[in-house]
């Protein structure tokens, strides 16, 4: 009897306190974060465990940059901050290029690392697994926090969600050293210390006059153009973007992750005709999209200017919820300021019923030209060349996207990526997730998992055979988590193509690989189905067969090594590319 009642009244004080742990998952469930995507270890992994315990849904992966990655993606498809939850030094440093990605993409991401004791790192004891990481994330991060006491965890959670998704999103880091972990504080005042977050992206209505300063430019264009990037895609103002295309006529280009707002197939969509509508537009009104590399800047011969930095004589409405994004590279002559959603409901209810619809001669001539373009590229898809090429590939997989206009579709790679971005139509909003701002490789897979897990249908994958191999151990997670997820290897035998040679005869040239390589033995090993695909029939049975059981699904899509080109579609960025021509 005696040894029963401290039993008692141990765990009655136990039930009465919560510890780190218990108040970092109440924090992130109170403000609706579901998904943890990580990769256990000291000191979070109990912390991993306590999470699943608690109803969280923690996707552990086989190394922290796909965790990342994922934890990214996610964020730009729910708008909610995608968590990646890593341990201190090495595995923080393998979620860093993630946090970054997110950041320059601006995807709403926390990266959430264990670290080690403060005392000791600042003195530079050594201790075990011993970095400065809160100095290290905060150049590429969007905001960068650190909580030192049970009690300050609701505010850092609150800090680091509010970080993430206001304004324009990015990557946040936390620091929770593993301290942290072990404070216990009264269960009751530790549910005080918690904040549910208000209104974390508040809106942002633009000024009427930057609006009316738009519409009066647009109203004066001849030749307008719309460009939507994926800050338009990420405001899932769907309904409201599709409105203002129509309501307008202006044709309109989408960059790569904006395929799909409206369909690729749209009679306003001017993505086959986008070297006739850059240069020759007079008035280019930007929704969400910035006048980065991917648009050349907005200047130089792709815009119709003489030299490469020459402007090409358009006029720039841009609509972007950063005040600093105007004048980036060229003169924006109507900045609209505020978020997507409440920019093109103003721009609409300016606009009114009666626009007048651009001329005739301008749109005639953006059809002409999409037109000429779009039968050229049919013949090319026709064909049936052995071995299999991009082309004849894809074209499988353009018809596989269209009868599931409801899968998302992963796509990296240089040629498999270029191709498949010019080939294969994407039908709804978000659907298309790439390579984004950077052109990163290794996305791929972090993508797959995130998409399945967000999507809740199927996920098709088109990579490159160089672009899966950065992140294709986490097969072995699709394969654990069964996600229906079907990847495609565009498999050239390497890096643009298969054929380079080392001039002394010495090892392979750097950027092929083992000739007749079989990614699809990779799922088998995991349970999950391989086939080797050499022709488009052999691909079509496999997708299909794919979409059909949802099992995860690698297919190794042998592809001509001579089919590639350097650097795919941006060989011009390529200091050695003059000396191939
Ligand atoms: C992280 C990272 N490392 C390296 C590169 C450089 N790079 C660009 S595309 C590419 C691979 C292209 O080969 P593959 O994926 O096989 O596509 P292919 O052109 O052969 O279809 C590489 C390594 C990059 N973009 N990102
Ligand atoms: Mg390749």
């Amino acid at each position: 009897m005696g040894t029963v009642e401290p039993q008692i009244a141990a765990a009655d004080a136990k039930a009465q306190t919560a510890d780190g742990f218990k108040l970092v998952i109440d924090a992130l469930k109170l403000n609706g974060i579901d998904t943890i995507y990580g990769l256990p270890g000291i000191p979070i992994t109990d912390l991993t465990r306590r999470a699943q315990a608690e109803g969280l849904r923690v996707l552990a992966f086989r190394h922290e940059q796909n965790a990342g990655y994922a934890a990214s993606i996610a964020g730009f498809l729910t708008q909610k901050p995608g968590i990646c939850l890593t341990v201190s030094a090495p595995g923080f440093l393998n979620g860093l290029n993630a946090l970054a990605h997110a950041t320059v993409n601006c995807f709403p991401m926390i990266l959430i690392s264990g670290s080690s004791e403060r005392e000791i790192v600042d003195l530079q004891q050594g201790d075990y697994e011993e970095m400065d990481q809160l100095a290290i994330a905060k150049p590429v991060a969007k905001a960068a926090f650190r909580v030192l006491h049970a009690e300050d965890i609701g505010v850092g959670i609150a800090r680091a969600i509010r970080a993430a998704v206001s304004g324009r999103p990015g990557g946040v880091y936390l620091d929770l050293p593993a301290k942290l972990f072990a404070q216990s504080i009264d269960a009751e005042l530790g549910k005080k210390t918690l904040i549910k977050v208000v209104d974390a992206a508040p809106k942002q209505i633009p000024a009427p006059e930057a609006v009316k300063r738009a519409l009066d430019l647009l109203r004066s264009a001849k030749k307008p153009l719309i460009i939507l990037g994926k800050g338009a895609a990420y405001a899932q103002c769907d309904t409201e973007i599709r409105a203002l295309i129509e309501k307008t006529g202006i044709p309109y280009l989408p960059m790569s992750m904006a395929k799909g707002l409206l369909p690729d197939t749209h009679e306003q969509c001017a993505s086959a005709a986008r070297s006739f509508v850059l240069p020759g537009a007079d008035v280019v009104m930007l929704v969400g999209a910035r006048l980065n590399w991917l648009l050349s800047h907005g200047k130089g011969k792709t815009w119709g200017g003489k030299a490469a930095k020459d402007w090409g004589g358009q006029k720039f409405i841009q609509i972007d919820i950063s005040p600093q994004e105007a004048d980036s590279n060229v003169r924006i002559d109507a900045p609209v300021v505020g978020d997507i959603g409440s920019c093109v409901s103003a721009l609409l209810s300016g606009i009114g019923s009666n626009f007048a619809k651009p001329p005739s001669e301008w749109l005639n001539a953006v059809s002409e030209k999409k037109n000429a373009n779009i039968a050229k590229m049919g013949e090319t898809l026709a064909k049936n060349p052995s071995p299999m090429n991009f082309h004849s590939a894809l074209n499988v997989v353009r018809d596989i996207v269209k009868a599931n206009p409801d899968a998302m579709f992963v796509n990296e790679g240089a040629n498999a990526l270029d191709f498949a971005r010019s080939i294969v139509d994407m039908y709804k909003p978000r659907k298309r997730i790439d390579v984004g701002t950077w052109g990163i490789m290794g996305v791929g897979m972090g993508y797959c998992v995130a998409a399945a897990v967000v999507g809740k249908g199927p996920v098709i994958a088109v990579e490159g055979d160089s672009a899966f191999g950065f992140s294709g151990m986490e097969v072995e997670t699709i394969c654990r988590y069964n996600l229906p997820v079907c990847i495609v290897i565009m498999n050239n035998n390497g890096v643009y193509k298969g054929t380079d040679k080392d001039p002394t005869g010495r090892d392979p040239a750097p950027t092929v690989f083992v000739k007749g390589a079989r990614y699809d033995k990779l799922m088998e090993a995991f349970g999950g189905v391989g086939v080797n695909a050499s022709t488009p029939a052999e691909l079509r049975k496999a997708m299909e067969e794919a979409i059909r059981s949802g099992k995860p699904t690698l297919i190794n899509a042998v592809i001509d090594e001579t089919a590639g080109t350097e650097s795919g579609r941006i060989t011009s960025l390529n200091p050695t590319a003059g000396k191939k021509k």
